[in-house]
């Protein structure tokens, strides 16, 4: 059973306690995503560097450590074989494996499984034990080793200890210390809903036949409170062609592609065995609605020993391998070689047994006694989906391919939202050339150019014909706005706005941007035929800051912008067109681009990109009000430039919004997107898009405008503008932080 919903019947006074504005005003704009993961909650400070903290770390002597606690079983929750392995790798997997690449969020980054609602899922039922087995790893360790690594440090060690070579490992994860408000985990308002009930990411759909496409954006997973798929077959169906359509849809999600998929399937699951071996009504609630005295554990198994041969944790009692602790082709062995026959567990779910094949499958704690094959119905989707099938054969044949893939799947799947490999730390990252993914960069030429070189690059850019203010601001915007701290891809290093499919994207409207790099590539044959160097990643950038200081110059103010040179230029070779199309901006209301759905209003998408760009509403409101100053639409229109000299670096924007009395009418027919504003005279004076609008509206971010907007708000606005520019600028800079 899942929990309950709603509100929680203990009328608390306390501690924020009473009915909250957000339920009286459900529909409000939410601002708390640009407030979270502040210096308030991290009891290391905003000071803390963790790869200063983790140098000192003997990681042979840590995977020494971690090896004796994975093979040390513990009365409290006795390891199957005497080997917690296979645990630690479904621990990595859980935490892995919630990343969709489609936002870039989820994944084992953050250390996130520690905190509601993922340490609660139904999906990572036990994996609390998984935890609290590597605390006394963790208090070793303490500062100099994150929860978010050894998760996953934990599960690649567990692999190397039974036999399998892995291709590699970086450390570099920092912890948060909240749960990540900014993920969309979906609209449901049931854990796990069974059958029938699970249609709200489906758009309605029941058919699982077709429906799989059909998961709602950017969700990665078919329902809520599951990492991927269910194991049962969809909502519980044992289809297992019907599941191999889920396995390719959530799979192809996290950026993985068919073969990539079977090998990690296959590759975990030749580990260990699943937990089922009683009836689910045995089992206690999930850890965040467990009493006190259980102390953040959870599912409480009432049955026997509660643990052992009496576990429960997917309901669904399987083995795959006849050496479940050791790296060997057994899975792929028992699936493509055996004949299944659905049956059910102890607690009434469909999975698969083979009726007729000898016992031969290692009971994990009575010695001698054998099982027979068994199988989960999304196993045997790789064995009935023809595309599947071909690959898991040819992994069978020949192990040592499997290997090297499996290898370079399970890498990908724990690093994948890690960002650049200059994160990576740590004596185990692959010596190897970086891999596709990784969306690798070039070396740099220089890291830093001669002040009167940057000085001279400037005047040049502001003197090439077809270069302006407004161009040359929206082009290093949509240059490094597409970064997003929740894989860390993006920015502005590598110019790949200049390459496909940024080039492409209709935010950055191609006509204009192709221009403006044609133009900044002129600037940059000049000056490397004087025999020097300058990047066009750098150069984009330089550029939106010559043109911030000429504006602010035209509103009075001398101001230099800060530049971070050493930026490179990556090929077309070393992009990765399918996943770098998960960039592309639906609306960009810093551009007046685009606009919101039914579900997504336009200024939600806002805070949301605000979120990725890790901006507070103070940094989200000034940068607007500069934009509007600096007339930086991307397709230059007027709408919110609420000033009557746009390319001045003013407070006009907030100055006019905030003057404005009960003169905004919605614009008919643009679905409440556009809106006009009428002089006394009745004349229509300025548009604006709710992307503007909501600096008036909102109470919060009216407050912080007005700051902008008062008599002494100018300089105090140029000031945070730049920096909250420059930070942007400089987001995807791991290179020089
Ligand atoms: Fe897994 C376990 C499902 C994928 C690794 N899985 C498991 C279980 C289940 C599953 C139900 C059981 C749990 C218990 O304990 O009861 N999976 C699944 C699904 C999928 C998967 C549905 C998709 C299709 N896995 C996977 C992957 C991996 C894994 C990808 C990695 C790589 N798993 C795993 C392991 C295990 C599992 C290792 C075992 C654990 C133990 O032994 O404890």
């Amino acid at each position: 059973d899942g929990p309950d919903f709603g509100t929680c019947p203990r009328k608390s006074t306390v501690a924020g306690g009473g009915t909250r504005s957000r339920q009286w005003w459900p529909c409000e704009l939410n601002l708390a995503v640009l407030r979270q993961f502040s210096e308030k909650s991290n009891p290391f400070g905003s000071d803390f560097d963790y790869a200063s903290a983790f140098s000192k770390i003997d990681v042979t002597q840590l995977k020494k450590d971690i090896t004796a606690v994975q093979t040390t079983s513990q009365d409290w929750w006795p390891a199957d074989f005497g080997n917690y392995g296979p645990f630690f790798i479904r621990l990595a997997w859980h935490n892995a494996g919630t990343y969709r690449a489609i936002d870039g969020r989820g994944g084992a980054g953050q250390g996130q499984q520690r905190f509601a609602p993922l340490n609660s899922w139904p999906d990572n039922a036990n994996l609390d034990k998984a935890r609290r087995l590597l605390w006394p790893i963790k208090q070793k360790y303490g500062a100099a080793l994150s929860w978010a690594d050894l998760f996953v440090f934990a599960g690649n060690t567990a692999m190397e200890n039974m036999g399998f070579p892995t291709y590699g490992f970086g450390f570099g994860r920092v912890d948060t210390w909240q749960s990540d408000e900014g993920i969309y985990w979906g609209g449901e308002q049931e854990m796990f809903p069974e059958a029938l009930n699970n249609v709200v990411r489906y758009n309605g759909s029941t058919d699982f036949t077709t429906r799989a496409d059909e998961l709602e954006s950017p969700l990665g997973a078919v329902s809520m409170g599951l990492i991927y798929v269910d194991p049962r077959g969809p909502n519980g169906t044992p289809d297992t062609k019907a599941s191999a359509l889920d396995i390719r849809e959530t799979f192809g999600r996290m950026g993985m592609d068919d073969e990539e998929t079977v090998a990690l399937i296959a590759g975990g699951h030749a580990f260990g065995k699943t937990h089922g071996a009683v009836a689910g009504s045995n089992i206690g609630p999930e850890p965040n609605a467990a009493g006190i005295e259980l102390q953040g554990l959870g599912w409480k198994n009432s049955f026997g020993t509660g643990n052992a041969d009496d576990a429960y944790t997917s309901g669904l009692e399987v083995i795959w391998s006849r050496t479940p602790t050791k790296w060997a082709n057994e899975f792929l062995f028992s699936l493509l070689n055996n004949n299944f026959t659905l049956t059910k567990s102890p607690d009434g779910a469909p999975q698969w047994e083979a009726l007729d094949a000898n016992a031969s499958y290692p009971d994990p704690f009575i010695p001698g006694k054998f099982r027979r094959p068994t199988m989960l119905t999304s196993d045997l989707g790789l064995r009935d989906d023809p595309i599947y099938n071909n690959i898991s054969k040819t992994f069978l044949n020949d192990f040592d391919y499997f290997t090297e893939k499996f290898g370079l799947a399970w890498y990908k799947l724990l690093h994948r939202d890690m960002g650049p490999i200059s994160r990576y730390l740590g004596p185990e990252i692959p010596k190897q050339a970086p891999l596709i993914w990784q969306d690798p960069l070039p070396a740099p030429a220089y890291t830093t150019l001669a002040a009167s070189d940057v000085s001279s690059l400037k005047s040049q850019i502001l003197a090439a014909p077809g270069l302006n203010i407004s161009n040359l601001v929206t082009t290093a915007w949509g240059s490094a706005s597409t970064f997003r701290i929740s894989d860390k891809r993006g920015g502005a290093n590598g110019a790949r706005i200049a390459l496909q499919p940024q080039a492409s994207f209709a935010a950055n409207n191609p006509t204009r941007l192709a221009a403006v790099i044609k133009a900044l590539k002129g600037v940059q044959t000049k000056f490397q035929s004087s025999g020097k160097k300058v990047s066009l990643a750098d150069l984009i950038v330089l550029g939106g800051a010559a043109a911030i200081e000429k504006a602010a110059k035209a509103a009075g103010v001398t101001v230099t912008v800060p530049f971070t040179p050493g930026r490179v230029d990556a090929t077309q070779d070393q992009t990765d067109v399918s996943t770098f199309a998960f960039l592309q901006p639906q609306a960009d209301g810093f551009r007046n681009f685009g606009h919101g759905t039914a579900s997504s209003l336009t200024e939600e998408l806002l805070v949301d990109k605000a979120a990725l760009l890790t901006l507070s509403p103070p940094e989200l409101t000034v940068l607007i009000g500069g934009f509007r100053a600096l007339s930086a639409n991307f397709d230059g229109s007027s709408t919110g430039i609420l000033t009557s000299r746009p390319g001045t670096l003013t407070n006009d924007f907030f100055v006019n919004l905030l003057g404005s009395y009960a003169t905004w009418s919605v614009v008919n027919g643009t679905n409440e997107e556009l809106f006009q504003s009428t002089n006394s005279a009745g004349k229509v004076q300025w548009t604006a898009s709710r992307a503007d609008l909501i600096f008036g509206s909102h109470p919060e971010l009216r407050a912080i405008s007005e700051v902008y907007g008062s008599s002494d708000g100018q300089s105090k606005f140029v000031t945070d503008f730049i920096a909250a520019w420059s930070k942007v600028m400089d987001l995807d800079r791991y290179d020089v932080k």
